[in-house]
């Protein structure tokens, strides 16, 4: 199995953050990375050349809605996710157990698996460890993600016991599960904010791993209604105790700032809906912070929404033109703030990494945050 994954070689560093990069069947992955999430087999709003532009390192696509609409049986008979979304780069694909428990309803949990109702039409489904990684296979992605609890953030020390424990015993037969040659399974980290459920779990990882290698490691279960003060916190302890030889994901994060703490932190990859969803509803995110399109003060503004960006979007439109598409409710404002976005995250993960390589992270940390707490001009 994996044959084609390589172990994360390091380039760079800056205390525990780091540049690097891993090999995938269908190229390398240079880290830090923001991978923009493709829940339906798309990036919402943007075309695939769209996308390749932005340049991403992965995408994400999601077990969930994929297993169940257009069904992972269709999609591997019509010759893989790659092929029936056009995107020849590497894919991630999540395992569906944050989606189970944040979008289905009457879901019942038991050791073999989860069932729960469809969110489309309410029919009955089941998911189990073997399950999730029979959809992924069937995807084709590149990079699988074991199935896991993720409890809610609210959740009390002695139920995330219970919950991690489980999460360990599936992890162990989703290492059993015959994935696809260029597959690589990468685990995923329990144990709410606290560092000696974390530390825990981590070990548990860890012994399955001595046995077989995964070819990575996640933090799930963090930006799930806790606060933000107490992810972070968790973030500065735990991340460097994660093997250094593997990428570190953290998943379903974040805002601008939440990344660039994640780097400085030891993060090498992140994804989140957030960009697209901002851009939807008209908030942009900028070199100098967010900008609200909607605002009556760019209605007459010639000036491209971020000159600091090279997207599509800030060569092409002025900020008048961005804000006039987003009133008129145009299919068009969301592609155009979309792709700036992505940019911009994408951008900003890949800006950290050349910064890393030219020794001069701390001041690029520090410069980017003095911008964003600019004046919006
Ligand atoms: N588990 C999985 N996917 C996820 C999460 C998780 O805990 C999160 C939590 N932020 C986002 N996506 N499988
Ligand atoms: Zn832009």
């Amino acid at each position: 199995m994996s044959q084609c994954f390589s172990r994360f070689q390091q380039e760079a560093s800056s205390g525990v953050a780091r540049a690097g990069r891993f090999e995938t069947s269908r190229g390398p992955v240079l880290t830090p990375a923001f991978m923009p999430v493709g829940t339906q087999g798309t990036v919402k709003g943007i075309t695939p050349a769209q996308l390749a532009d932005i340049g991403p390192q992965v995408i994400l696509g999601n077990t969930y809605h994929l297993g169940l609409r257009p069904g992972d049986a269709l999609v591997r008979d019509l010759g893989g996710l790659h092929r029936f979304m056009a995107w020849p780069g590497p894919i991630l694909t999540d395992s569906g157990g944050f989606q189970v428990f944040s979008l289905s309803s009457l879901r019942r949990i038991k050791e073999e698996g989860v069932t729960f109702q469809s969110h489309i039409d309410g029919s009955t489904h089941f998911l189990s460890p073997e399950r999730s990684l029979e959809i992924q296979r069937n995807l084709g992605s590149d990079i699988v993600m074991a199935l896991d609890e993720c409890p809610p953030g609210r959740l009390d020390r002695p139920g995330l016991e219970l919950s991690m424990a489980r999460t360990t015993r599936w992890l162990k037969r989703c290492r059993d599960f015959p994935l696809g040659e260029r597959q690589g399974l990468f685990a995923i980290n329990q144990g709410g904010v606290h560092l000696d459920l974390r530390t825990r779990h981590l070990g548990e990882i860890l012994e399955i791993d001595a046995a077989t290698p995964f070819q990575g490691f996640a933090v799930g279960g963090l930006s799930v209604g806790e606060p933000k003060e107490e992810m972070n916190a968790l973030l500065a302890d735990f991340v460097r105790l994660m093997p250094g030889d593997r990428p570190r994901y953290l998943m379903g994060v974040g805002t601008p700032e939440d990344l660039l703490f994640g780097i400085e932190h030891g993060v090498d990859l992140f994804d989140c809906v957030l960009p697209t969803r901002e851009a939807r509803h008209g908030t942009l995110l900028t070199s100098r912070g967010r900008v609200k399109i909607k605002n009556a003060r760019h209605r007459d503004s010639d000036r491209p929404l971020d000159p600091e960006c090279n997207c599509y979007t800030c060569r092409t439109f002025s900020r008048a033109y961005l804000h006039h598409l987003f009133r008129a409710g145009e299919m068009l404002a969301s592609t155009l703030n979309s792709i700036h976005n992505l940019s911009y995250t994408v951008g900003l993960t890949r800006a950290a990494r050349q910064a890393l390589q030219e020794e001069r992270f701390p001041e690029f940390a520090r410069h980017t945050r003095d911008n964003w707490n600019q004046e919006e001009p």
